[in-house]
């Protein structure tokens, strides 16, 4: 498998998981300006849509979506209990979370990151970002991970968004429950790898 990445973006959530189910794959860094790969290819040839991530399996098919792919990583690996049985209840509250953490923290972030958009406009995203985290807090108040007692794939992604939260001004300090989930998350092996790999990661020309 390839995993196909941008330091620091979205497609840490699958590398994480990646690392926790110790699977086979190869890292293959994107640069999301030129949208060559490191592999050399142009990389709308494996997602046309442009972005990361993308997971190219050794058959060539192309899995993107974070919230699929790290789907289609947990149920290689059942043993792990990274993602609940695909038929149980409890499977449902994972996508619900997924679902979650895809439209309301990574894409409510997206404007934020737009250097064109007026200060006013960037408040209101900022706002309502505040709202989502509050919500979000008061989840992991009560137990130390998104579904319960253990690490599931939702928390690898979370980390992974919650992460980019200083950079608009929203300090994660003003919300205890956070601090603390981002420090026990921020202690698993998987994460400091996959960060330190990232971080030691060439940029493509
Ligand atoms: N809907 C996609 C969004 C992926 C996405 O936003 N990727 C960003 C990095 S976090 C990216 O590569 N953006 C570059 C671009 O759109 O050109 C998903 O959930 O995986």
């Amino acid at each position: 498998m390839k995993l196909y990445f941008a330091p620091d973006t979205c497609s840490l959530s699958p590398h994480i998981v990646l690392r926790e189910l110790g699977l086979p794959f190869e890292l293959i860094r994107v640069n999301n300006r030129t949208k060559r790969s490191a592999d050399g290819r142009d990389f709308f040839q494996v997602n046309p849509k442009g972005y990361v991530a993308a997971l190219m399996l050794d058959d060539g098919r192309v899995i993107t979506e974070g919230a699929a792919i790290v789907q289609y990583l947990a149920d290689l690996r059942p043993d792990a209990a990274l993602a609940p049985p695909g038929e149980s209840f409890e499977r449902v509250r994972l996508q619900e979370w997924l679902n979650f953490i895809t439209s309301e923290i990574h894409s409510g972030s997206s404007p934020l990151f737009n250097s064109a958009l007026p200060e006013a406009t960037k408040t209101l995203f900022r706002d309502k970002l505040r709202r989502r985290l509050d919500y979000l807090a008061q989840a992991l108040n009560e137990q130390p991970f998104l579904l319960g007692d253990c690490f599931s794939v939702a928390d690898a992604y979370l980390f992974t968004v919650l992460r980019w939260m200083s950079q608009f001004s929203i300090e994660l300090k003003d919300w205890p429950s956070l601090t603390r989930y981002m420090a026990l998350i921020a202690r698993r092996g998987s994460v400091q790898t996959a960060l330190a790999a990232e971080a030691a990661s060439q940029e493509v020309e």
